[in-house]
């Protein structure tokens, strides 16, 4: 049985799912054994890829994970999927649909699909996504997808995450390609039009071309030729070329240094936003909510009601 977090620990660095699963619902409950799992494991953490997944709502990225995924098995690596599920009014029942897309991987044991909501846990989806990121690292699964639909904040911090960014882009959008914020559209790495069965795949082709175009000038930086790709996830075509694409991005992220530079940023960006959390909270606690209030009532402004709570938390400190 699973009882203790050590064995939890054992357990999932055996790859075991049983306790793989335990541990990530320690870790969002917030149950301290979460943490000492963690402990216990990190040492083993940081083979794994981190491979983002992106786009406009309904572009097909469940879709092209699912098919991507078969391609890796048939490879004989071991895939794990965080599907982050947006509640959003676009899609409604994402995660259930995710599901679906997915079952076909559901009884095998190279595959860990594992779906976030991020309805009402704003700024916690990043934590819970780089906590089940570490968790299928120490698993050993050899690449971790993260999907995120690329429309908000919150997304564009996970593809900060990611060693690799794929976007994923489909025609008839239009102008609506600019939807995909510009800060994605600098942090991709390889590109994919997909649905290009669909009309007007070779106009949003073109528009793509000349966009990675112009930021290869303003960058200047050729070291990684970004691919542009094409793809038909719902009949599987163009995944064998992404897996490839993706593959080359990790040798070449090796080559340059950028894999460890990469997982640096990373964890550096984990232990600031923890540190920004529980200063937080703990500055709030020592009534900060009074404080608060003297700002909705405008007797206070937020900058010096800030240099209020800080000065509270380091008398505190102090103590
Ligand atoms: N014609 C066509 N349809 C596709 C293709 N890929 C996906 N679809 C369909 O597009 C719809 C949306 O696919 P999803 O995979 O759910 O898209 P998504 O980007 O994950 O959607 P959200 O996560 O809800 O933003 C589904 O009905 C798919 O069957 C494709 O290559 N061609
Ligand atoms: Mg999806």
């Amino acid at each position: 049985m699973l009882r203790s977090p050590a064995e939890v620990a054992q357990g999932l660095l055996a790859g075991d799912i049983a306790a793989g699963a335990r541990a990530i619902r320690w870790l969002d409950d917030r149950d301290r054994r979460g943490a000492e799992v963690l402990a216990a494991i990190y040492p083993h953490t940081g083979r794994a890829q981190v491979v983002g997944v992106t786009g406009p709502p309904g572009a097909g990225k469940s879709t092209l994970t699912d098919a991507l995924v078969a391609e890796w098995r048939r490879r004989g690596q071991r895939v794990g999927v965080i599907a982050v599920d947006p509640s959003s009014p676009f899609t409604g029942g994402a995660i259930l649909g995710d599901r679906v897309r997915m079952s076909r991987h559901a009884l095998d044991p190279g595959v860990f699909i594992r779906s976030l909501g991020t309805r009402g846990q704003a700024g916690g989806l990043s934590r819970s996504t780089q906590d089940a990121c570490l968790i299928f690292d120490a698993m050993g699964y050899d690449i971790v997808l993260v999907e995120t639909v690329g429309v908000g904040q919150d997304e564009i911090d996970v593809v900060n995450l990611a060693h690799t960014t794929v976007i994923v882009a489909v025609p008839g959008l239009g102008d609506e390609i600019q939807a995909v914020k510009a800060g994605l559209m600098e942090a991709g790495d390889i590109f994919v039009v997909n649905k290009a069965d669909r009309d007007g795949h070779d106009a949003t082709q073109r528009q793509m071309e000349l966009m990675l175009h112009l930021r290869a000038q303003a960058v200047g930086d050729l070291r990684w030729d970004v691919p542009l790709l094409r793809a038909v996830a719902s009949r599987g075509e163009g995944a064998a070329a992404i897996v490839d694409a993706i593959a080359a991005h990790r040798s070449f992220l090796d080559q340059e240094g950028d894999f460890a530079s990469r997982s640096h940023l990373r964890a550096r960006e984990q232990v600031l936003s923890l540190v920004r959390d529980a200063l937080a909270s703990r500055a709030l606690d020592l009534s900060g909510e009074a404080i608060l209030q003297q700002v909705e009532s405008r007797r206070l402004d937020p900058y010096a009601a800030a240099d209020r709570i800080v000065a509270l938390s380091e008398k505190s400190a102090a103590a």
